[in-house]
């Protein structure tokens, strides 16, 4: 075979190799292969010696030309797998922007606060405002001037946490109410919501800190049909129009007299299940006209002034709503429940 024939041969075989070539790392192997230093045509050209000399520059043009051939093949090969990459990531990356966003997470209050906001939106309605006092309470306004006699069950270091022989943390929101009564002439109409505590166990339903909402009010010529109507309302604000509600005789020390209020229960409606005790009725807040002695202790005329008072544990009030059984899941504060509200 003269070099001619071997050029000839090395095209061929070069336009077949090339054809099939799929990727880059390939492709380089053939090209070190057919035009590198040590490569095929160089080879053919070592030989040029061994010809005439009037034969060289036709060689040397064939091979030259076999060169810029196999350099173009290259060229376009490449091109052929560069943009053959560049498909196949275009296609992996792709975006469909049909779909719905992720949205970024924003955050809720916390449900016994969006309870408290319902209750306060209903009692701002009728006219309260809404007062706040300390956690840390005196013996006297806890208690004293409430009219809890000295050795009244509630007192008792097993029931309140006591800081001192003066100070306590406070068991009910009262206190609240009974600096309001100490500042401001009345007519009164005020809620206190807020945190409070009794030394409880912790369990399903009890807690040693929990939540209260408690209302005044304080005018000339209150009656017990001004607690109802208010209670009525707020009741139904809250539990729904269709909810009917009684009024059941009962002692507070600190009301006369004290009457507790039922719902009908939110489960059965009235039939009879678990949650009301197979009695129909679920107990939601206390209430009762302020007691005079009360009303003395804050320096008001009995027979010019009375009032009204309520109480309710608000915890309680979003467990009903939301059918919540377990008061702790409100301070543990695992997201998996928090989110749900
Ligand atoms: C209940 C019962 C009640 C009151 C709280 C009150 C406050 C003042 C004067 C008179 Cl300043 N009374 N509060 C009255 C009746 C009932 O709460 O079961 N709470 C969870």
């Amino acid at each position: 075979m003269d070099l001619k024939e071997k050029l000839q041969s090395i095209e061929k075989e070069a336009e077949k190799l090339f054809k099939d070539v799929d990727d880059l790392d390939r492709l380089e192997e053939l090209r070190i292969e057919f035009l590198g230093k040590k490569g095929r045509i160089t080879d053919v050209l070592r030989q040029m010696g061994k010809i005439p000399a009037e034969e060289r520059p036709v060689i040397g043009l064939i091979a030259n030309q076999l060169k810029a051939k196999l350099n173009e093949l290259i060229q376009l090969k490449m091109n052929e797998l560069e943009e053959l990459i560049r498909e196949k990531r275009l296609a992996e990356e792709k975006i469909d922007i049909t779909l719905p966003g992720a949205g970024p997470e924003i955050g809720h209050y916390h449900p016994l606060t969006q309870i408290i906001n319902e209750v306060k939106d209903v009692f701002i309605g009728l006219g309260f405002t809404i007062a706040e006092g300390p956690e840390i309470e005196t013996e006297y306004n806890n208690f004293e001037a409430l009219n809890v006699p000295e050795h009244h069950p509630a007192r008792d270091l097993q029931d309140t946490f006591y800081i001192d022989d003066k100070y306590l943390l406070r068991t009910h929101t009262s206190p609240v109410q009974i600096r309001t009564l100490a500042r401001q002439k009345p007519p009164i109409r005020v809620i206190a919501p807020g945190r409070v505590y009794r030394s409880d166990e912790l369990d399903a339903s009890h807690s040693p800190v929990f939540h209260q909402v408690e209302g005044l009010v304080i005018d000339k010529d209150i009656s017990f049909s001004d607690l109802k109507g208010t209670i009525e309302l707020f009741v139904k604000a809250i539990y729904g129009e269709n909810r009917s509600l009684r009024f059941r005789p009962s002692y507070f020390p600190f009301t006369e007299p004290s009457a507790e209020v039922d719902i009908s229960c939110i489960v059965c409606g009235g039939k009879g299940c678990r949650l009301c005790s197979h009695t129909g009725w679920l107990e939601v807040m206390g209430s009762g006209m302020v007691h005079p002695n009360v009303l003395e202790m804050a320096g008001l005329d009995t027979r010019v002034y009375s009032g009204f008072a309520f109480g309710m544990g608000w915890d309680r009030v979003a467990m009903l709503k939301y059918g919540i059984d377990d008061i702790r899941l409100f301070f543990e504060n695992d997201r998996r429940f928090l989110h749900q509200f």
